[in-house]
């Protein structure tokens, strides 16, 4: 790995070296801690795989409410690319009939070059009354593009006007794609306003229900929202809400009601976990239904936060059942994947997740990496108390609450249990806390931040991956390597991939990639003869 990272890095003039060298970890185990570089600026001419403050706040955690109008005030092609390519599903429910269903809408303010000259701010709020007038939605959102916010149109007031309009709620979000190095700012962004001026405006709910849940940080992608829902349904869980993935602004309104929020993407939606605890005294529980034994250690986890006899009788009984129906199978699939390696470069959560169901099927992943994530989804929550506060973290507020005087509730009340019984829990169960990626590579494994094509070229040159784990801009140089890659954001048309049936699929999709015999056809360019 030394070697190979030598080789990786010398071409970089001798500031990229310094630079790019600091993102990258060799896990040595022996080591107490490893730091590696995260959440900083991508160096101008390399290609990232990342995205922008906008992406990660219109298309990432605001988007996907479905009985919402979302309005990209922005150039139309700003809103066109996040027209559904994220694959976050949703159907109509009881809550949310057909009439107020506008997931599948793309609406923007088409900016021109006028309105670049003269302001945005007349065409956004005629904007906004004519998705009133056609659509009746319980509330709309307007997001921001760069140019909005280089030009300085107040969305804000525009907002507001038009709430007092029209009577109905109207988010805006100040997203501008320069606000932050790369998605991750447009989460913290999406989830304070959610914070601030929608969680815990709904009625509350019949006192008498009983594991009311949230899962926070589950956007649904191919379905895996649903699965979840479905396993969870079966052991007796209440899901209250699922924060973004198929959910409704009413949903969101009750999302203080839950007994206990489950996370599962811990970058995108940690701001409103904390921010919970601090306003409601909502214990969170970092879980991952990415993967048979990851999504069996969560169940139980799950059981024993709410401690009572019955539920773990009743989890055990689940995931005796649908191991039994799914693992046959999967042992099948094993036999093909065992022992190859595969890398991962997803966003900020999903790299960890899938070494996990990666796992369950013999294989390894030997390079992972994220996109956007923050330190401590490296190495574990311990780090946030010392990571530095730069020019462009600080572009961000953060939001100081406090303890609601008629909502807020002691942990171990949200869990209904005595002090002593939610002591002992704490021994058992990591509550609040999230340990990261690394504690689950091996030693010589390489972790990897904000990777780009040259980099990535070398690692498949020089490690041979089975498989690549990516994104649209690396799966077809990938393949142009001869290496068989699979789309990791959207899952390709495929999925679901969480809990017990998205195994199934995930195994099957792995083991036909792998056995594809096109790939021994393409010659990679550096074993061509040169002419
Ligand atoms: Fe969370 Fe996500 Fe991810 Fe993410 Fe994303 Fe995504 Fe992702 Mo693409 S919220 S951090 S900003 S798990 S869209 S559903 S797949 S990069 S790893």
């Amino acid at each position: 790995s030394e070697e190979m990272m030598g080789d990786m890095l010398e071409k970089y003039p001798e500031k990229v070296l310094k630079n790019r060298k600091k993102h990258i970890t060799i896990v040595d185990t022996n080591q107490a801690c490893q730091q590696i570089e995260a959440n900083t600026r991508t160096i101008p001419g390399i290609i990232t795989q990342r995205g922008c403050a906008y992406a990660g706040c219109k298309g990432v955690v605001v988007g996907p409410i479905k009985d919402m109008v979302h309005i990209v005030h922005g150039p139309i092609g700003c809103a066109f690319y996040a027209w559904g390519t994220r694959r976050n599903k949703a159907r109509a429910d009881d809550n949310t009939p057909p009439e107020k269903m506008f997931s599948t809408l793309c609406v923007s303010t088409d900016m021109q070059e006028s309105d670049i000259v003269f302001g945005g701010e007349k065409k956004l709020a005629k904007m906004i009354d004519e998705v009133v007038e056609m659509f009746h939605p319980r509330a709309v959102s307007i997001c921001a593009t760069c140019p909005v916010g280089l030009i300085g149109d107040d969305l804000g007031a525009v907002a507001k006007a038009a709430q007092e309009r029209h009577g109905i709620q109207v988010l805006s979000f100040n997203c501008e794609g320069y606000k932050g190095v790369s998605q991750s700012a447009g989460h913290h962004i999406a989830n304070n306003n959610l914070m601030e001026n929608v969680i815990g405006t709904g009625p509350e709910r019949d006192p008498n229900d009983k594991y009311v849940i949230n899962i926070l940080g589950e956007y649904n992608i191919g379905g895996d929202g649903w699965e979840m829902e479905r396993i969870l349904g079966d052991i007796g869980y209440k899901v209250n809400c699922v924060l973004t993935g198929d959910t409704s602004y009413l949903e969101i309104k009750n999302l203080h009601q839950a007994h206990l929020n489950l996370v599962q993407c811990h970058r995108s939606i940690n701001y409103i976990a904390e921010m919970m605890e601090t306003k409601y005294g909502t214990p969170w529980l970092k879980v991952n239904f990415i993967g048979v034994e990851a999504t069996k250690k969560s169940l139980r986890e799950m059981a024993l936060c709410f401690g009572d006899e019955e539920l773990i009788r009743k989890t055990e009984e689940v995931i005796a059942r649908e191991e039994a129906r799914i693992m046959p199978v999967i042992e099948h699939y094993r036999k093909i994947c065992q022992g190859k390696t595969a890398f991962a470069f997803v966003g900020g959560s999903r790299s960890h997740h899938y070494m996990h169901l990666l796992r369950d099927l013999g294989m390894e992943v030997v390079v992972a990496g994220y996109e956007f994530a923050h330190r401590d989804d490296y190495e574990g929550r311990q780090v946030i108390p010392t990571l530095k506060i730069d020019a462009d973290s600080k572009n961000i507020p953060e939001l100081h609450l406090s303890p609601d005087p008629e909502k807020f509730k002691d942990a171990h009340v949200h869990l209904n249990m005595s002090k002593e019984k939610f002591d002992e829990l704490n021994k058992k169960v990591p509550l609040n806390y999230y340990e990261g990626m690394q504690p689950d590579m091996k030693d010589g494994e390489i972790m990897i931040d904000d990777c780009n094509h040259h980099e990535l070229e070398k690692m498949v040159r020089a490690l041979k991956p089975d498989l690549v784990f990516a994104g649209v801009r690396d799966k077809y140089y990938v393949q142009k390597l001869g290496v068989p890659a699979k789309q990791m954001h959207s899952y390709d048309y495929s999925g679901p991939y969480a809990g017990y049936n998205g195994a199934l699929n995930f195994a099957r999709d792995v083991a036909n990639a792998i056995t594809t015999p096109a790939w021994k056809l393409v010659t990679a360019p550096w074993e061509k003869q040169t002419q």
